[in-house]
């Protein structure tokens, strides 16, 4: 018999650390939620659980064994001709850490005994490498699952061919079955996004080649800047001729700077350390743009440091995050606060934004995490309750116009808010993640400060590698 607790908050209002909301009646299945162990009280966390435990509920009702949900039709989406079960491996992590243990164990189960990899599709590798394998590795890093890091690594061993290029970049498409790779023209972000992931399986596995491929594709893309020290933004994998000559850390570009200072911080690889700091004075000395009394990042040609465009991506917000992470307080507040002038704007994110035109230029948002991911971030580092006040408020924002009878949904356009019929992995990796660890902030045992999430939001655990050890499993 399943014991079930109604907690009502109806007109509660939660006052912790100066986060305050008034949320509706919610109920937790406090036998499966391991929250009441973590003595989470606050009532925006319990509702985050709820509202996970409901979507994920749903996915298992309309998707199950699929890719993705489709909210508001209840059927399902799969990436390719065959499904990937990628939902599910995205969201074991943010079940685990919300202690939601019978889906997470759900989860592991089916990938090691169920889950083949040996599929006849073309994968695209970038997205592959943050959600399966980010999800695989996390995974095994809660669990302690032998089984599942040698699924992580046998997936892994299928993305390989792609690096086998002129450059060391990899091409866009890996065949999982035949390892035959196609697709020569790559962003920045498909090109460098592999440090990280390469990085733990090489230690875990004590196997250098994981790491050498995704740092040897990162190199090729450094040493391909500029006299004024930037990168475009498109490459061709053979060629190394740049593609595209804008440079700019949106949609893109962005995680190929969030890997250099992340991997740097888990690993402690000296040259990827000193290619961030590099990277970053570049970025805010020619990138940077002040108008109209804020700070935005615009579009620069890479070798003439001339504006190219004021279009901005909602993905953009990952930058206050890693900002503050690396030790710039007060330029991650500006930019924060940009954002947040963005969002109050339409009272969700457009997905692309022309600030000097101030017009939505791609009005759609996607569930993404990242303006929640940096106001986290900045409330733990500054410890400053108007970060999560922010996340109250998107959350709030989400829950209005996303919120659908099984689950949330993407939006098609911010000014009409019409709903698309989608729920991206995403929403379970990384967004309802963010909003519970904003709002069990203090409560529970996580503990940020020995914490590096890959880019889509798995966390790995800074003491899990030795310093010492990293250089030697990793050949740096
Ligand atoms: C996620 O898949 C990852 O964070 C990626 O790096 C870019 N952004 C999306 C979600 O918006």
């Amino acid at each position: 018999m399943m014991k079930k607790r109604l907690l009502m908050l109806g007109v509660m209002t939660a006052m912790l650390f100066g986060c305050t909301q008034a949320v509706k009646e919610t109920s937790v299945d406090e036998s499966k939620a391991d929250v009441s162990a973590e003595k989470i009280t606050n009532p925006l966390a319990l509702e985050v659980v709820a509202e996970t435990q409901r979507s994920w509920q749903a996915y298992r009702q309309y998707a199950w064994g699929h890719d993705a949900l489709n909210p508001l039709t209840k059927s399902f989406d799969d990436w390719y001709d065959e499904p990937l079960y990628i939902s599910p491996i995205d969201a074991y992590s943010t079940l685990y850490l919300m202690g939601l243990m019978d889906e997470a164990q759900e989860i592991e189960r089916y990938v090691v005994d169920s889950l083949s990899f040996d599929k006849n599709i073309n994968a695209k590798i970038f997205e592959v490498n943050i959600r399966i394998l980010g999800g695989l590795l996390s995974m095994y890093e809660l669990s302690g699952n032998p089984r599942v890091l040698a699924k992580a690594r046998d997936f892994a061993d299928r993305m390989l061919p792609a690096f086998n290029t002129k450059t060391g970049i990899p091409k866009y498409w890996v065949n999982l079955q035949t390892g035959e790779a196609s697709g020569d023209t790559v962003n920045v972000a498909e090109a460098g996004t592999y440090t990280f992931e390469m990085g733990i399986l090489s230690y875990y596995t004590n196997d250098p080649k994981y790491y050498a491929a995704g740092k040897n594709a990162t190199l090729a893309i450094y040493e391909r800047r500029s006299p004024l020290g930037l990168i475009g933004d498109v490459i061709d994998v053979e060629t190394g001729e740049w593609v595209s000559a804008q440079s700019h850390i949106c949609a893109g570009v962005d995680s190929y700077y969030e890997y250099l200072y992340k991997s740097y911080l888990l690993f402690d690889d000296p040259q990827l350390g000193s290619i961030w700091h590099e990277s970053v004075n570049h970025i805010n000395k020619y990138i940077a743009d002040e108008y109209d009394g804020k700070l935005w990042y615009r579009r620069v040609n890479m070798n003439t440091s001339e504006p190219v465009s004021s279009v901005i991506t909602l993905y953009d917000a990952f930058f206050p995050a890693i900002l503050a992470l690396s030790g710039d307080i007060p330029r991650a507040k500006r930019l924060q606060n940009t954002w947040d002038w963005l969002w109050n704007k339409y009272g969700l994110e457009p997905m692309a934004y022309d600030y000097r035109k101030a017009i939505a230029t791609y009005p759609v948002y996607d569930l993404n995490p990242e303006i929640i991911e940096s106001a986290y971030y900045l409330y733990h580092l500054t410890g400053d309750s108007a970060y999560c006040q922010m996340n109250e408020k998107y959350w709030s924002d989400i829950k209005k116009y996303c919120r659908t009878e099984v689950a949330f949904t993407s939006i098609e356009n911010v000014e009409t808010m019409k709903q698309k019929d989608y729920m991206p992995t995403f929403f379970f990796a990384e967004t309802l993640k963010y909003l519970y660890l904003t709002f069990s902030h203090g409560q529970s045992s996580f503990d940020f400060d020995n914490q590096v999430f890959n880019t889509e939001a798995h966390p790995f655990k800074r003491s899990s590698f030795d310093k010492q050890e990293a250089k030697k499993r990793l050949g740096f």
